[in-house]
C-alpha cells in the first residue's frame, strides 16, 4: 500500500508541474483529489484496513493529499504569475511617442482680419460691441434716420421677418449693417463712448461682387470735442496697421449717407502694377470706406444730448479689405465652404494678430 502511495505521489507531482495551463492544472486536482478521485478512493479503503494498517497508511494519505494540494496551488500561483508577465511584456505601451498627426482647421481670412483689426482698434481705446442679427426695423432704420420712404426699407433690398396675421410685435429684419449694434451701445454705455461693432449683415443682393451675407465693421467714438479730424488720424493709423505699410494718404470725398452729417466717402491712395495692388503709393485712389459726423437725430435716438456731446463714426467692409490683404480675388468663395480653398487662404490657429509693427505714438 505504501508503494502504490509512493507512485501515486512520483505520479500526480509529474502532471502537477507539467500542466501547462489554469485548465489542466484543474483537471489534475480533480483526478487526483476530487470526490471520486484516486487519493479519495483511496481513504475509502482505510475502512476496509486492519488497525495496525490504518495507523501507517492513513497518515501517509493525509500527508500525499496535503503534499498535492500544496503542489497545486504553488503550481497554480506561477501560472498566474507567467500570464501575468507576458501580458505585461505585450501589453506594453510607450508613452513617450509622438501623436499620430491630425489633420488641423485653417482660420477663415474673415474670422482673421476681424482678429486683427479688433487689436488695432483696441490699442487706440475701441473696445468690441455686440447685438442681435434679427433688429427692430427702429434700431434698423428709423434711429439711424433713415425715413420710412428711404430706398433701402423696400422690400427688395431688405430681409423682413415674417410675420403671421394678428402678431402686433413692431417689424423685425434681418440687419442691413452693424449700425444699430451702435445705437444700443450708446443707449446701454452713454458718452463718451468707443465702440466698433464688426459682424454679419445682411442685403438682398448677389452677383460677382455681392453676397446676401457679408461682414462689415463699423466704428463710433462720442466725447465733447470730436472732429472730422480725429476721424481722418483714427482711419490713417488704422490703415497703417491693418495694410502693415509705413505711410498711407487717405482722400475724403464729400458724399451723403442718412446717419452722419457731413459725410465722406475715403479713398486710399494705392497703385496696381501687373495685378498687383500696393497701398501707400502710386497715382491710383481706391474707396474703402464711408464715414462722417454723426447726425444730432442719431445721437438722440442714442439718448445722447447733441448740445453736448458730437461723434464721429465709420464703415468698412470686412470681407472686402480681406480681400485687398490677402490677394485674394473671389468674393462668393468666402462663403462656400470649399475645403481647398480654406486650406489655401486660412490661417493657422497659431498665427495671432500682433501689434509688432505698433501704432505710431
Ligand atoms: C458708414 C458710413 C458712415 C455709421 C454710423 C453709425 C452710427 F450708428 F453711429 F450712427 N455707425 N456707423 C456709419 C457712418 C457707417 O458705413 C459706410
Amino acid at each position: 500500500m505504501l508503494d502504490s502511495i509512493a507512485e501515486l505521489r512520483e505520479r500526480y507531482l509529474a502532471e502537477v508541474a507539467s500542466a501547462g495551463d489554469a485548465e489542466a492544472l484543474e483537471s489534475v486536482r480533480v483526478i487526483a483529489l476530487g470526490k471520486k478521485g484516486e487519493v479519495s478512493l483511496k481513504m475509502r479503503e482505510l475502512g476496509r484496513m486492519s488497525p495496525d494498517e490504518r495507523r501507517t497508511v492513513g497518515p501517509a494519505l493525509n500527508a500525499l493529499k496535503d503534499e498535492l494540494d500544496a503542489a497545486i496551488r504553488a503550481r497554480r500561483t506561477a501560472l498566474e504569475d507567467a500570464a501575468l508577465d507576458e501580458r505585461l511584456r505585450a501589453e506594453w505601451l510607450d508613452v513617450t511617442l509622438p501623436g499620430r498627426p491630425r489633420p488641423a482647421g485653417t482660420i477663415h481670412p474673415v474670422s482673421q482680419v476681424m482678429e486683427e483689426l479688433t487689436a488695432i482698434f483696441a490699442d487706440m481705446g475701441f473696445s468690441v460691441a455686440e447685438g442681435p442679427q434679427v433688429e427692430s426695423d427702429w434700431h434698423n432704420f428709423d434711429a439711424l434716420n433713415i425715413p420710412p420712404e428711404h430706398p433701402a426699407r423696400q422690400e427688395h433690398d431688405t430681409f423682413f421677418m415674417h410675420r403671421a396675421a394678428g402678431d402686433n410685435r413692431p417689424p423685425h429684419v434681418l440687419r442691413t449693417h452693424t449700425s444699430p449694434v451702435q445705437i444700443r451701445a450708446m443707449q446701454a454705455q452713454g458718452a463718451p463712448l468707443r465702440v466698433i461693432a464688426p459682424g454679419r449683415v445682411y442685403r438682398m443682393d448677389m452677383d460677382q461682387t455681392h453676397t446676401p451675407m457679408f461682414h462689415q465693421v463699423e466704428g463710433l467714438a462720442i466725447d465733447r470735442d470730436l472732429s472730422m479730424a480725429n476721424l481722418k488720424w483714427v482711419l490713417e493709423e488704422f490703415c497703417r496697421a491693418f495694410f502693415e505699410v509705413d505711410h498711407v494718404e487717405l482722400r475724403f470725398r464729400a458724399s451723403h449717407f442718412p446717419f452722419t452729417e457731413p459725410s465722406a466717402e475715403v479713398d486710399i491712395r494705392c497703385s496696381w502694377e501687373a495685378g498687383q495692388l500696393k497701398i501707400g503709393e502710386g497715382s491710383s485712389w481706391m474707396e474703402i470706406l464711408g464715414s462722417g459726423m454723426v447726425h444730432p437725430h442719431v445721437l438722440r435716438a442714442g439718448g445722447i444730448d447733441p448740445e453736448h456731446w458730437q461723434g464721429f463714426a465709420f464703415g468698412m467692409g470686412i470681407d472686402r479689405i480681406a480681400m485687398l490683404k490677402y490677394g485674394i480675388p473671389d468674393l462668393r468663395a468666402f462663403f462656400e465652404s470649399d475645403l481647398r480653398w480654406l486650406r489655401h487662404y486660412g490661417f493657422s490657429a497659431l498665427d495671432m494678430p500682433s501689434l509688432a509693427g505698433g501704432l505710431s505714438a
